[in-house]
This record gives C-alpha cells, structure tokens and sequence, in this order.
C-alpha cells in the first residue's frame, strides 16, 4: 500500500519475516505454519456493534503474523516483537481470566475461550510480529486474537467453522482481557474479503460482501491517525454500553437496533435524560446510515457515500461525544481539503479517522491535515491511503 507518510519506529523488513525469524531465534528450527490476521477500519456504523445494529468494516493491508509450532511441553510460550518480550503460561492460568496479564492476556484468551467451548487447543509455541499500530484504533487486539486463533485452530486441526470464530475471538477480549467490546472488530479480521466491505449484521451474524474496488473508482481512503493520547477509552467505552442498554430496557426492546428511523422520535420522548436521548439518536441513524451505505455501494455509487461518512461523524461528535479536538481537526480540514467525506473510526477518544477522496488529492488533503494540526498546536498526525485486504488466511 503506498504509504503518504510513514509510521515512525517501524521495524526493518517484512512482517512475515519477522516472525519467522522471530520464531528461530526464539526456539530454534522453522515454524510448522504462519498464519495471518488484519487489522481494520470500520467504514461506517460506530458504537452499532453492540446494540445488535449493523457495521461495515474493511481489513486494512497491515497484519499481525503468528509463526507457530505445535510442541509435547505443558505451557505456551509466546515471543512478541512489538513487546520485546516472551512469555508462558499453564493451563491453570488460561483456565482463570485475570492470571496472564497485559499483550499477552488477548493469547492466553484464544486459549481459554476455545476450551471453554470444549475444543483441544495444541500446546504451542508461537512468535508474533504485527504492522498493525498499537493504540491507533486499528483493532491490533482483534488481529492478535484473530492470528492466534486461526493458527491454534490449523495445529489442532479444530472443527471451527469460520462463521464460528468471530464470537469465539470476541468472548476471548470479552471474559479474559476484560474489555466489553462488541463483535465488529474480530468479525472484520476474520471474515474480510480483498476489494469487499463486510456488511455484517451484529445479531443475526448474517454477511453480505458488498464491494468496494477503490481503484477502478480513482478513489482512496486515507487513513489519518489523530496520535491523539487516548483518554479514558475502556471507562467511556463500558458507559455508552451501558446508557444504550439503559434506553434498550426503558423503550422495551431487546437492543437499540429495534428501534427504526421512523419510530425515533416517539422513542425519544419516552426517554427522560438528554444525555440518553442523544446515544439513542447515534445509534439509530447510525444503523440507518450503514444500510443507506450499502444500498449505495451495491450499485457502484461511491463517491455518494461521502456525505453518510461525514454525517456519522457529527452524529459521534455531538450525540456519541466520543470524539477528541485532534480527530475533529482532521475530519473538517479533510473537508476543506476537497474530500468527499470523512469520519472517525473505530471506538473514539481518539485514534484514527478515514477520508474519502481522489486519489489525486490524498497528498494534499494529508498535508491539508497536517498543516490543521500544527496551527492547533497537536503533534503531527501520519497518514496511509487503505485499500481493503483480505481477513485471516494462513501463509506457509
Ligand atoms: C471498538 C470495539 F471493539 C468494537 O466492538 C466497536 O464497538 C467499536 O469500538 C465502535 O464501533 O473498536
């Protein structure tokens, strides 16, 4: 993917290379497979995820790669590049949320959601590089337990239904990481197609591969990560959950996706709190927005979607309030810039936003960006234009 800006402290040469370099330097010997996980950008439906609404994902180029063995000891051993570190553990300690603590907690996970769901998960040694940046928003956990997963799946030969993964990847983060996160991320990683966006419907778990070839359109999306310093993401995260499941129960319905678009204005008025009343509107034009996205990028109509994007990023800054002053800098100087539209994505406070544009145009709207940023005193962002990859696959 052709880089506007690189990311700074990127290590030298390939990620697949890495790892399995990783794994020889570690353990001695070649890997028995390599295996691959994306991370991803949500193109739009935020915060929907969760309230059994709709989302529409694509995989970024950048992986995480988990070179792996299966081996006779009694402990998993992980080496992780970006950690710097290495790490085992027992299975009394993937039997108990809370014993493996910090990067190595989304493994441990893997490990424990799949027995918990009854499978025999192979003793592995395993070594990871990941692309994926850290802390952007980018869903490097997903991908972590997305790679971790379908390897320990191939070496065990598991009987797991791709369809099956995402939940088993989300319950991972959910019950062993501890973060109440909603099912879109690792849905993405799993299940994305090259040159496709996953509209995935969060209940039903019903896929629809709805194309999005930005090349043949001589558009892009440009990737611009706010490096806004996340502030009080799980807490504000685990608050909006719980305000949509407050409305979901005051309004009578199961989730916030029973409520449709015409019927949100009499919801609103049986609700009481402003602050709720505003979540609940997110939400359902939210769901409203992806299904008018989709319909759009059925029939080919990209550059139409701009203004959906930019709606759903006003919707998340005045109703959701889950933006940061350095994502809305990005977002309206993007505009000024000439892009068709452009939006946060991924969970807020912070993180990275995507815009719509030319091509042509992605430098100067990067620069646009860039320029936005200096005068309102923010460190500078980077930026990279995506085009969407494919989901977790195995490479060797
Ligand atoms: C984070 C969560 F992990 C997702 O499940 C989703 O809720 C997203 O925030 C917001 O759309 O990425």
């Amino acid at each position: 993917h052709p880089a506007t800006t690189n990311h700074p402290d990127r290590p030298v040469g390939p990620v697949t290379d890495r790892a399995t370099a990783g794994f020889s330097g570690e353990y001695g010997g070649r890997p028995a497979g390599v295996w691959a996980a994306p991370g991803r950008v949500n193109l739009i439906g935020e915060h929907t995820d969760y309230n059994d609404g709709f989302v529409l994902p694509f995989a970024l180029p950048q992986r995480t790669v988990v070179a792996a063995a299966a081996e006779k000891g009694r402990r998993w051993t992980v080496w992780s590049e970006q950690a710097g570190e290495r790490i085992s553990f027992g299975r009394a300690d993937a039997a108990e949320p809370g014993r493996v603590t910090g990067w190595g907690a989304y493994v441990a996970g893997v490990v424990w959601a799949l027995r918990e769901a009854g499978h025999d998960v192979p003793v592995a040694r395993l070594a990871i590089a990941s692309d994926v940046p850290l802390g952007a928003g980018l869903s490097s956990s997903a991908a972590l337990e997305s790679a971790v997963l379908t390897a320990l799946a191939d070496l065990g030969e598991l009987e797991l239904p791709l369809a099956d993964r995402p939940a088993l990847a989300q319950r991972a983060e959910n019950g062993y990481a501890g973060m109440p996160c909603g099912i879109m991320d690792q849905s993405a990683s799993l299940r994305c197609q090259p040159g496709h966006a996953l509209f995935l419907d969060c209940r039903t778990l019903a896929v629809e591969q709805v194309p999005f070839d930005l090349d043949a359109a001589g558009l892009a999306i440009l990737v611009i990560d706010s490096h806004a310093p996340h502030r009080h993401v799980g807490g504000e995260y685990a608050a909006r959950r719980t305000a949509c499941e407050y409305a979901a129960a005051t309004l009578g319905v199961t989730a916030l996706r029973d409520i449709a678009v015409d019927q949100l204005d009499s919801a609103l008025a049986r609700l009481d709190d402003e602050t709720v009343r505003r979540r609940v509107r997110h939400v359902v034009t939210e769901n409203q927005r992806v299904l008018e996205t989709v319909e759009l990028l059925r029939t080919g109509r990209l550059v139409e979607i701009g203004p959906l994007l930019t709606a759903s990023h006003r919707s998340m800054r005045d109703d959701f309030e889950i933006t940061v002053p350095e994502v809305d800098t990005a977002v309206e100087a993007a505009l000024t810039a000439g892009a068709y539209g452009a939006r946060m994505t991924g969970g807020g406070f912070g993180g990275c936003v995507l815009a719509l544009v030319d091509t042509a145009a992605a430098e100067t709207v990067a620069s646009t960006v860039t320029e936005a940023y200096a005068a309102g005193g923010f460190r500078p962002p980077t930026a990279f234009t995506a085009t969407p990859g494919p989901g977790a696959v195995r490479l060797d």
